[in-house]
């Protein structure tokens, strides 16, 4: 084989083997399209709810600060991305809530399941009320028990009890109710996980793919 022959069979063995790579780039799927839903986050000052989210993401909780207004948090999931607004609980802000409510799919709402009686009396009147909104009433509901590595945090039975969570299911409303703290962020991530379920069957962010 002389020179130019030699040439000549590199040469076809480069365009095929470019070929090949092309080909293999071009056909390489993206990762399926994940769903994205908004929640609002709600709950008292100090109930925990940046914390949460922060783990969640992974992020350190060193340097939190008290939420002022609002602020929105992409917690991504294997199956889905939650938008989560996070209003400040503060007494001036709550009775802002509902002006943020537009465009809400599901809620999350924190508390601190260690509290006194009387503050969990006050909780009770609060989510009851919270989720008697238009808005709200017919969005899947998380509510997440937490302080629960505190001495005296009550169990799922004793919350359903005390918070009349009956009244939920007597109104339609589905609910999840996860027992987690700062310590225990799988609970809370189980907890989202569900949600993610029955965000889902409620099959709202069709139009919504990231
Ligand atoms: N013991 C305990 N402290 C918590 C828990 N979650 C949050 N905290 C603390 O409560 C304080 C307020 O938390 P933050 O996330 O800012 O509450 P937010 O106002 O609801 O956003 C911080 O000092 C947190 O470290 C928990 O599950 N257990
Ligand atoms: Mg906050």
């Amino acid at each position: 084989m002389d020179i130019g022959q030699c040439c000549s069979v590199v040469g076809a063995a480069c365009r095929i083997c470019m070929h090949k790579c092309c080909k293999v780039m071009c056909c390489r799927k993206d990762p399926p399209a994940r769903p994205q839903y908004s929640l609002v986050c709600l709950g008292l000052t100090n109930a925990g709810k940046t914390t949460l989210l922060q783990l969640l993401c992974g992020e350190s909780t060193d340097e939190i600060v008290p939420t002022v207004g609002f602020s929105i948090k992409a917690v991504p999931f294997e199956d889905a991305v939650l938008n989560c607004k996070e209003l400040g609980g503060g007494d001036n802000v709550r009775p802002y809530w509902d002006k943020y409510y537009d465009g809400t799919e599901g809620v999350v709402f924190v508390f601190n399941s260690a509290c006194s009686e009387e503050d969990l009396q006050k909780l009770s009147s609060l989510l009851h009320s919270t989720l008697s909104h238009l808005a709200l009433q017919s969005r899947p509901v998380l509510l997440l028990a937490s302080y629960q590595d505190q001495e005296g945090a009550r169990t799922v039975e004793q919350l359903t009890e005390l918070m009349d969570l009956e009244r939920l299911h007597a109104s339609h409303q589905q609910y999840i109710l996860q027992p987690c703290s700062y310590k225990d962020i799988e609970s809370a991530r189980s907890g989202f996980l569900r949600l993610i379920h029955l965000l889902q069957d409620s099959g709202t962010s069709e139009d919504n793919r990231i």
